[in-house]
């Protein structure tokens, strides 16, 4: 029988007053999350994060159902994520198996990388240092520089996961149909029947599915947005690593980058030119610190560099575009854009699809300039 039960904050507390030196505790809930709940655990000197799986998708209600492995998943993510980006994640304090509960350090000074972007702050470094983070995993774990007997070990520890298979409809095929779980403003009903009706943009999004059903080229984070990113006073953190899976290399910078130019946008239609531009800079740091990293770790006379680098902006661009799509008409939309005031909003949700949409169906992008101008639709 099983010994799970859904924390509320009275027993998430008990559950995480052995991890904090001074009990009692007290609990918080802080996450707004669509897959889990988290809570802060604070004792009378220092406190721990408590994220805990539920047995169904939270954002669609209990009508979801899932199982609670993307936990375990997590779990094992972060652990390898860590090896091969130290310092780049948070760190386990223990895990629970049978609860599908992670405690974690609590990075209580940190802010939503999402957040700051909407609120026009300046991030210094952070860009870049996702940008290494992004090229020590995805290298680390590729057949590029993993030792065959040890990717082999991971290959078979990390499926093709329920997670996997709830990316493939929110983000490749949902927002090219009339599902339910899709949602958007009425205003934007003639550009959402559009992408319905679009067979050459639907061809090339089954492909870029395919791709990534089937490319296991290293342990990708699978959900790689701005809100997966939390900014601290002296470095960041990538977060929320359930998705994670071996997957195409291209995926995580592509869902990086166009959550970048979702911001630039909201920016952009807003007036903040000088932000927009900020925003811009941030996905081309993104990109230089990625490049950077992958020569770091290559052999510098391996032929093959610049075209392996090529194809994964090529990738990039593609699954930057079916992001931006899916956030304007699918499920999970984004707060950059959904917060804008009409008309405004509308008149970014526009530019997105368009952007997206080029993106998507245009020839491969081949350098981070023209990756920007066709995501943006302004002058290269
Ligand atoms: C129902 S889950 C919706 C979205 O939230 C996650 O962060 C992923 O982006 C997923 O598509
Ligand atoms: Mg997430």
């Amino acid at each position: 029988m099983s010994g799970y039960y859904e924390f509320d904050t009275d027993s998430a507390a008990s559950f995480a007053a052995p991890f904090l030196m001074d009990s009692p505790a007290r609990a918080v809930e802080v996450g707004d999350g669509n897959l889990n709940r988290v809570f802060r655990v604070l004792g009378g000197d220092g406190s721990v994060v408590v994220k805990q799986a539920l047995p169904y998708l939270k954002v669609a209600g209990e009508d979801w159902p899932l199982t609670r492995n993307r936990s375990r998943i997590e779990r094992w993510a972060l652990h390898e994520h860590e090896r091969m980006a130290p310092g780049l994640v948070p760190e386990v304090v223990y895990f629970d198996e049978e609860l599908s509960a992670i405690v974690l350090e609590d990075l209580d000074t940190y802010e939503s990388w999402r957040e700051l972007l909407i609120a026009g702050r300046p991030t210094p470094g952070v860009a870049a240092s996702i940008g290494r983070y992004s090229a020590a995993v995805l290298l680390g774990t590729s057949h590029v520089t993993q030792a065959s007997e040890e990717r082999k070990r991971l290959r078979s520890q990390f499926t093709y996961s329920e997670l996997c298979l709830v990316t493939e409809e929110l983000v490749f095929t949902a927002p090219y149909t009339t599902s339910t779980s899709n949602h958007y403003d009425p205003g934007l009903e003639p550009f959402a029947s559009a992408l319905r009706h679009d067979t050459a943009l639907r061809m090339a999004v089954a492909e870029l599915r395919y791709a990534f059903r089937t490319r296991d080229e290293a342990l990708i984070h699978g959900d790689l947005h701005t809100g997966s990113v939390l900014v601290g006073p002296d470095d960041s953190r990538v977060i929320d690593l359930e998705f994670a899976f071996f997957g195409p290399i291209g995926f995580d910078p592509g869902i990086l980058l166009g959550n970048l130019v979702l911001s630039s946008i909201a920016h952009a239609i807003q007036g903040h030119r000088e932000y927009a531009d900020l925003v811009r800079h941030y996905a081309t740091e993104y990109w230089r610190a990625f490049t950077e990293e992958c020569r770091r770790v290559w052999q510098p006379t391996e032929p093959w560099f610049h075209r392996f680098l090529a194809g994964v902006l090529a990738d990039a661009g593609r699954f930057a575009g079916v992001e931006m799509i899916r956030r304007m008409v699918g499920l999970a939309h984004v707060k950059d854009i959904d917060s804008l005031p009409e008309p405004l909003r509308f008149e970014a949700q526009r530019r997105v699809i368009e952007g997206g949409r080029s993106l998507v169906i245009g020839p491969a992008c081949t350098t981070i300039d023209e990756f920007w101008s066709r995501a943006t639709g302004t002058e290269l």
